[in-house]
């Protein structure tokens, strides 16, 4: 049977360039992602998102807007990733490395996708555009999609 397991992503987006953060530990470690993480017993997801932005970025926003929601099947695993996916235009605070995440500017054309998971590559276009979106992906192991759909909606 397959469960499913919530986690946050946060995208902080200035004009031309975006927020990410290098992956130091766990599972994505080594990559360049957004921050986030599980969501807790007792929080709703946007409470996690923002709990998660401040303890792996330092930053605080004053809002959140849902973008995107992806789910993540892993071939001969039985946890499907649920990733609720918001954006930040603006934000309180200087970006601080933390124990899992050392953040970073990147220009919004030298987005390091080499270095991030396989799906980011096609969804971060409509994230910058402001568009929003369902996707699934099914990996086999954690480089290879072999499986997907994406698909713009107006509403998450
Ligand atoms: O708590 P933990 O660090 O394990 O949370 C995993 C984070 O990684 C969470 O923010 C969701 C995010 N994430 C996935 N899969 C993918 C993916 O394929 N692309 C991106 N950009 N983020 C992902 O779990």
């Amino acid at each position: 049977m397959l469960t499913s397991k919530l986690l946050t992503l946060v995208l902080v987006v200035q004009p031309g360039r975006v927020l990410l953060g290098m992956k130091k530990r766990g599972f994505g470690a080594g990559k360049w992602n957004g921050f986030g993480g599980k969501v807790q017993a007792g929080e709703t997801i946007e409470q996690a998102a923002h709990r998660e932005l401040l303890e792996e970025s330092g930053l605080t926003v004053d809002k959140l807007d849902k973008i995107g929601n992806i789910k993540f099947e892993f071939i001969g695993e039985t946890e499907i990733l649920d990733v609720h996916i918001f954006r930040a235009d603006s934000f309180h605070g200087e970006p601080t490395e933390s124990d899992e995440m050392r953040p970073q500017w990147f220009d919004c054309d030298k987005i390091p996708f080499s270095q991030m998971w396989a799906d980011d590559m096609l969804w971060f276009p409509l994230m910058l555009q402001r568009k929003k979106f369902l996707g699934y992906f099914k990996f086999q192991g954690h480089d290879l999609i072999v499986e997907h759909k994406l698909q713009e909606v107006n509403e998450v």
